[in-house]
């Protein structure tokens, strides 16, 4: 071989090893003690959020079907009608849902849900009241439209309540629109934060309009389908999906950017580069990423003794990719990652998890398999 096609074919090597390089692990990999095995709770399609009523009855969403209401007990489920109709093409339909933090006594239930046309459609949140049968959501109201897209990806559309009583709804870029996630001014690629009848708390970052969308909380973010406030500490965790490569847990603050598209872990589904950064000044840091992507979804924090060893920690679903189809417990120490551990492998699509007032976790497929409830194996 000659020296003059040596080099090429030097220069080659160095760029494939260059692509081909690891990304840092974002935490070391945690191992318990505890194994855990799912059991079936009832068939749902494509369900999409769910959580419990004190009792133990189940409200969940799917996402063509509509909410959906699983008396404890039963074995099947029966439709809760009174729904605005959903956009339901590609990855819009009736998402994320949440009780009213006095839901005891409004029987008040939060959905987001698209709404409009594929051309021409946005995230509607709405409430109505629960009727004492569990067949109907009553006078419902609509409290927060986001901005038009015209296009049915990346919806965002978890919702979680904070202890001052305010909603946050995660909203995505709708996949065309990265760029606006950068702009305070969209609703694209956002949390938002409202009071629970669509008003505009007066403490929002950008509360009065001039930098900002009144509604808008934090900015920068891609598509986020996971979300939950810890009552205890205060604080709002969020899971959203990367491009390839590059999903994160975030812990969500007051107008803070949490860089995308400007700073990534991940590349674009083609392998060609978004930005070389991952991090930059102004842009806020994930508490931990995941190279490569798991498609991280619903997210909770398991506050029971159910599982020895695991009180406190985070669960995320994944949903696609190399290593999704997991159940990610995220190790918590004091409030940091110091772990991560992969459960219930190539099981299925984890789209949300929950965890009921028995105390166990319950996981929802993304496809059509339905809802499983997790128990340590013997
Ligand atoms: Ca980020």
């Amino acid at each position: 071989m000659t020296l003059t096609t040596r080099l090429p074919l030097l220069a080659l090597i160095a760029t494939v090893a260059a692509c081909a390089e690891p990304v840092e692990p974002s935490a070391p990999i945690a191992v318990s003690d505890l194994t855990v095995k799912l059991e079936p709770v009832v068939a749902a399609e494509q369900p999409w959020g769910m959580t419990f009523l004190a009792d133990g009855g189940l409200l969940f969403t799917e996402k063509e079907g509509g909410l959906k209401y699983l008396a404890p007990g039963a074995a099947a489920s029966a439709p809760v009608t009174g729904l605005p109709q959903a956009l339901t093409a590609d990855q819009a339909g009736y998402l994320g849902l949440a009780l009213d933090p006095d839901f005891a006594a409004s029987r008040l239930v939060y959905v987001s849900l698209s709404s409009g046309t594929p051309e021409a459609n946005s995230t509607l949140v709405v409430r109505g009241r629960l009727s004492d049968d569990h067949t109907a959501l009553e006078n419902v109201e609509e409290l927060f439209r986001g901005d038009l897209r015209d296009t049915t990806y990346h919806y965002g559309s978890r919702l979680a309540f904070a202890n001052d009583g305010t909603l946050f709804v995660t909203i995505g870029e709708g996949f065309k629109y990265m760029d606006l996630a950068q702009d305070p001014k969209t609703t694209h690629g956002k949390v938002i934060r409202i009071n629970p009848d669509g008003s505009i708390p007066a403490d929002n970052p950008f509360a009065d309009g001039t930098a900002g969308n009144p509604a808008v909380w934090s900015y920068g973010h891609r598509n986020s389908q996971g979300l939950y406030y810890d009552t205890v500490s205060g604080t709002l965790w969020e899971t959203e999906h990367g491009p390839k490569g590059g999903d994160e847990l975030n812990i969500i603050t007051k107008g803070a950017n949490y860089g995308w598209p400007k700073i990534t872990y991940g590349v674009n589904y083609d392998g060609t580069v978004i930005t070389d950064q991952t991090e930059a000044d102004g842009m806020t840091q994930p508490e931990t990423y995941w190279v490569p992507s798991i498609a991280s979804s619903g997210l909770t924090m398991l506050t029971s003794d159910v599982y020895p060893g695991w009180k406190g920690d985070l669960f995320t679903g994944g949903m696609n990719g190399p290593s999704g189809l997991v159940l990610v417990r995220i190790d918590l120490e004091d409030g940091k990652v110091v772990g991560k551990e992969d459960l219930l492998k190539n099981e299925y699509s984890i789209r949300d998890v929950a965890q009921g007032p028995d105390g166990y976790l319950y996981i929802a497929s993304k496809d059509f398999d339905g809802i499983f409830k997790v128990v340590p194996e013997e």
